[in-house]
Order: structure tokens, then C-alpha cells, then sequence
């Protein structure tokens, strides 16, 4: 007799609160990085999605908000997002979640006693007791040799704590053209906006050596609503002669997060920018035409969700993850991951955080492990209905596959 939920349950649940998570896309920086590692009350209260939800709540003008002091900014979203009004958005129950598994009183009047908290906190104690209570084993970062502070570390020799893996981040060199020759410039590699052989030629060289330096796992690059493949722009020419080469040579995946808009309200700065439906025939044809080279891919709008999935049963090349940003919601996380289920099985990576301040990471695993649960007990229960014997065994492999093991296979994997 197959077992009841009543036994599988608590399966899921040990199994998804035990398995450590490998988070493949985030914006954090070990330590050694310095002031680029986020961490702390203030910095938790002025992520960027916070900006945008508490310039909507408040009627200060963005000039004033702007002038603010990084306090001052936590000050006033604490008052307005926390104080005045109940804090039931996604963003900021994060902030309670990360409040009350510290072991703190998220209730408090103002922000002095969290203050003191942190002030009292060694960095590298902290990340480890963050990464302890988040039961994330290793992050993936995002990092741009073109952004001179970061290159600059990396070329005096920064050693990231082993459990912050690198990524080349290539938006620029895809994204930036003709202006981005100049950053090129200032990183030693000759590029003129024509395009032509020898900035070409460039461009892989940027790419390889800065992979090799960081000893970089991945590729990523965002892509907006408007990207076709193929086209003729210069993205689709540096596709094919820069990073199709260079990725497939080395058998890195390259990340595409594709549906967002950049900056379609400025005066919010990192918060400011949005989505758009995007075309998921370009996705199809770039894995298709590609055949030996990996993808992994993210869509932004939840529009284009289903067309994901139904493209990664045809493309075995390309690996779905993640939900992302604005669908990185526990409605749009139960409703996408139980499509995903459906129509992918096992062969999907469920989550990533996206966390760009470290204590993030304990509010974004919980909340994401406790939809990505109760969606593996809807299906698992419909499975053992079905007439499957659901072993323990299974629901643990079942989730070490979600939570690392797809995304280690996937870069292991070498398509023939
Ligand atoms: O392009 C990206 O990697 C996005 O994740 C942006 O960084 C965005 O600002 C973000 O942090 N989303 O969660
Ligand atoms: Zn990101």
C-alpha cells in the first residue's frame, strides 16, 4: 500500500529543512571583498525593493530621499514600511523573517538596538552563522572585471572565501555598445565600436582570461524584452564570436536572465528598473542552434513561464531555473514550481535568492523552502495516489536534485 501523506510529510519536510542549498545567482561578496559584502540592519532595510515600495508609501520627493544619509534612508522605511503600516509585502515579512531567526526582537520602535547588534558582530563569525541558519552551503556572485573597484581587488589578488563561487558578468560587452569600448580600454583589452576582427578577437580574450582569474563557474548576462536571436545587432554578433566560442571551449553554461527593462523610472535608481513579456522563439533557437553549448535560463515575466518550460522539454541544453525577482513570490513560486513539476519532473533548479545583502539569504531559503515544500507534498501525494510506492530515499534525492544536485550535474555535463 503506498504511503499516506502522513508519512510523507515529514519526509519532505526533514528533507527540504536538511538538504544544504547551492544558490546559483546572487549579488553577494565574501568578506574579503570589503565594502562590496552587504551585510547588516541597514543595509537589509535599504535594499532596493524596499526603495521602491517605501517611495510609494511615503510623500517624501526622491531629491530629499536621495540626501538622505544610509540611516536616515532605514530610518524612514523602518517608520513607513514597518511602523505606520503593516510590513506584509514579500521584502519586507524578509526583513522579519531575518530579524527573528537572529534571535531578535523584530518588533522594536526604531533601529538603535539592531544597531548595536550588528556593530557587535565579527564579519566572518557572522557569514558563518548566516550561512548556518540559511543552510546554504556555497553562493554563486556576480561579478564585472569592467567595474574597476571589483577589478581592481581581483588584480591585487583577492582570495573569495571558497564558498563564494564567481561568474563573469558580461552585460556590457553585450549590451553596451558602441560606449563600452572605452571600459575595455580601461581594462588593457583594444576595442573600437566597429566590431571588427581585432576587437573581436578582444573580446575573447577579455572573456577567457577574467574566467580563468576568478576561476568563474558561469557566464550571465540580463537580457531586455526586446533581445532576438538572431539579429543584426551587435549582441547577436558578439553571441556568436565571442561567447558561444569561449563558453563552449570552456563548457561554461551561459546564464540568460531575460524580460527586464533597466531604469524605466531613473529618479529610483537601483530600483528602477522593470519587465516586459519576452520572446521565447529567440530562447529556442540559441539552444537549438547551439547544440553544444549549455544554457541556463530565467525569465522575468510571469507570462513567459509556461513557454519556459514547455522550451527546456525540447532544448536538453538548456537548464530552467530559478524565480526570479519580481516572480520570486510565494503565490508566483507555488505556481510555477507546481507547472514546472509537471511538465520537467525533477529536471529543473526551483529557486536561486538573488540576495544582495548576506543575511537575505535566511529569509529568501525559508520562505522559498517552505513553498517549494508544500508544492512537493501536493505532487508527491498525487504520485503515491497514483499507485507509486513514494520512498524516503526519493524525496531526498527529489530535493538534493532542486537544491544542488541539478545545477553541479548540469555544469559536470558535456553535451554531445
Ligand atoms: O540583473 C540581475 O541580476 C537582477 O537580479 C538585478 O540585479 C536586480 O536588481 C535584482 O537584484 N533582482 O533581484
Ligand atoms: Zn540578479
Amino acid at each position: 500500500m503506498p504511503p499516506a501523506s502522513a508519512t510523507i510529510d515529514p519526509w519532505v519536510d526533514a528533507a527540504v529543512s536538511q538538504t544544504p542549498v547551492y544558490d546559483l545567482h546572487t549579488h553577494l561578496y565574501s568578506p574579503e571583498f570589503g565594502s562590496l559584502a552587504s551585510w547588516g540592519i541597514d543595509e537589509l532595510l535599504t535594499y532596493h525593493y524596499l526603495i521602491a515600495e517605501v517611495l510609494r508609501a511615503n510623500p517624501i520627493s526622491y531629491e530629499q530621499f536621495w540626501a538622505l544619509t544610509l540611516a536616515q534612508r532605514a530610518d524612514l522605511v523602518w517608520r513607513t514600511l514597518f511602523l505606520d503600516h503593516a510590513p506584509i509585502s514579500e521584502a519586507c515579512r524578509g526583513v522579519i523573517t531575518v530579524l527573528h531567526k537572529l534571535g531578535l526582537n523584530p518588533n522594536a520602535p526604531d533601529l538603535r538596538g539592531y544597531r548595536d547588534y550588528f556593530a557587535g558582530q565579527k564579519v566572518g563569525d557572522y557569514f558563518d552563522r548566516v550561512f548556518k541558519l540559511a543552510n546554504v552551503h556555497s553562493v554563486v556572485m556576480t561579478n564585472d572585471p569592467l567595474d574597476s573597484a571589483e577589478r581592481n581587488l581581483w588584480l591585487r589578488g583577492v582570495e573569495p572565501d571558497p564558498r563564494f563561487k564567481a561568474v563573469l558578468r558580461i552585460d556590457p560587452i553585450l549590451l553596451g555598445w558602441p560606449n563600452v569600448q572605452n571600459l575595455l580600454s580601461d581594462a588593457g583589452y583594444s576595442a573600437s565600436a566597429d566590431l571588427g576582427t581585432q576587437t573581436l578577437r578582444e573580446i575573447r580574450r577579455f572573456m577567457t582570461e577574467w574566467i580563468t582569474r576568478m576561476n568563474a563557474i558561469y557566464v550571465a548576462v540580463s537580457l531586455p524584452p526586446t533581445w532576438r536571436y538572431p539579429d543584426d545587432s551587435p549582441v547577436t554578433r558578439v553571441l556568436q564570436e565571442c561567447v558561444l566560442p569561449v563558453t563552449r571551449e570552456l563548457n561554461l553554461p551561459l546564464a540568460m536572465m531575460i524580460g527586464v527593462t533597466r531604469q524605466v523610472n531613473p529618479a529610483l535608481r537601483m530600483a528602477g528598473d522593470s519587465l516586459g513579456k519576452s520572446d521565447i522563439t529567440s530562447v529556442e533557437r540559441i539552444c537549438s542552434q547551439n547544440p553544444r553549448n549549455k544554457f541556463m535560463v530565467t525569465m522575468l515575466s510571469r507570462e513567459n513561464q509556461h513557454e519556459l518550460a514547455v522550451t527546456a522539454r525540447k532544448q536538453r541544453n538548456m537548464m530552467l531555473f530559478g524565480c526570479w525577482w519580481f516572480v520570486n513570490n510565494p503565490s508566483l513560486i507555488e505556481e510555477i514550481t507546481r507547472m514546472r513539476i509537471e511538465l520537467l519532473g525533477t529536471r529543473f533548479i526551483p529557486q536561486h535568492s538573488d540576495a544582495r545583502v548576506m543575511d537575505q539569504i535566511i529569509y529568501k531559503w525559508q520562505h522559498s523552502r517552505t513553498v517549494i515544500a508544500g508544492v512537493l507534498k501536493q505532487k508527491l501525494a498525487d504520485l503515491s495516489a497514483a499507485g507509486w510506492s513514494v520512498t524516503e530515499a526519493q524525496v531526498r534525492q527529489t530535493v538534493r536534485d532542486f537544491f544542488s544536485g541539478n545545477f553541479e550535474q548540469f555544469l559536470a555535463w558535456t553535451p554531445s
